[in-house]
């Protein structure tokens, strides 16, 4: 559909018009349009931009990347839709292993997400059918089939986009979370070691440029964080937010 750039949310149709094609191509899950609804709905109290609590996340992540030794990213349907050239380019500047890990996990779908992101340059793809051939301790979900040269032997595991028990079952295995989700009372931004509450399109960006900053000085770089006063202040943005909103209204 053509969009009318002066349309007051073109970026955001845009993106609906990404997840239809997706969905189309098999790539995106038919409940993944509803993990994009929901995320629509947090971005809307966010402010839809990237708050000053984000930044500090992101660049600490960007440290954390740069300073694991077995870095994987996890994908699923909704990150290869949405950004597929920015999962590969991470993959090559840090370097790290991409992982497809999914919920509504068939082969035809692993397939397809594989093809989408050979596309955009991928050339080794975990996960795949047989090469999922651990399992997480205590998972029950399919999203318990992982990788043993991926997820399973990593230490630090990206999660994009996801809101599950994996995060906190691979936090027992003792690795490290990075978690990107716009709803910041997800159970797997409560359990990540560090949450950036953003949409992953404004996110992975930046998280990349970060990493070309650090990247040279790896293991210098040490910064403060403390995640769960990161959430609260995300959270206050979002009540300030609606605060504001609520103003606008009893002015009128
Ligand atoms: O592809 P599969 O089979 O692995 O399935 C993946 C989905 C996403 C369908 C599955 O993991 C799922 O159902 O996720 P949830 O429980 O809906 O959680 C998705 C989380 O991501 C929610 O907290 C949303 O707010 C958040 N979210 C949605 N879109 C974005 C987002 N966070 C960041 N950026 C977004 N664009």
């Amino acid at each position: 559909m053509d969009i009318p750039k002066n349309h007051p949310r073109y970026e955001s149709l845009l993106l609906r018009e990404k997840i239809k094609d997706c969905l189309k191509e098999g790539v995106l899950s038919e409940v993944g349009i509803a993990a994009h609804g929901r995320g629509e709905a947090f971005d809307y109290l966010l402010g839809e931009k990237t708050t000053e609590e984000a930044d500090k996340a992101i660049k600490a992540a960007a440290i954390m990347i740069c300073k694991a030794e077995t870095p994987v990213i996890s994908v699923n349907g909704n990150i290869a839709c949405l950004v597929p050239g920015e999962i590969v380019q991470l993959s090559k500047i840090v370097p790290l292993k991409i992982e497809i890990n999914l919920f509504y996990r068939t082969y035809e779908r692993e397939i397809k997400i594989k093809k989408r992101l050979e596309k955009y340059g991928a050339t080794t793809i975990l996960g795949i059918g047989e090469n999922a051939n651990e399992s997480i301790p205590g998972l029950d979900s399919l999203r318990g089939k992982v990788s043993e040269e991926g997820i399973f032997n990593s230490d630090v595991v990206i999660v994009p986009l996801e809101d599950g028990d994996r995060a906190l079952a691979l936090k027992k295995m003792g690795k490290k979370i990075i978690a990107i989700d716009l709803n910041p009372f997800s159970r797997t931004s409560l359990c990540s070691d560090i949450t950036i509450v953003d949409n992953v399109v404004r996110a992975m960006p930046k998280l990349i440029e970060e990493i070309k900053k650090f990247k040279d000085k790896r293991i210098e770089e040490c910064i403060e964080f403390d995640n769960s006063e990161n959430i609260r202040k995300s959270i206050e943005i979002m009540k300030n937010n609606l605060i504001h909103w609520e103003e606008k209204i009893n002015e009128r």
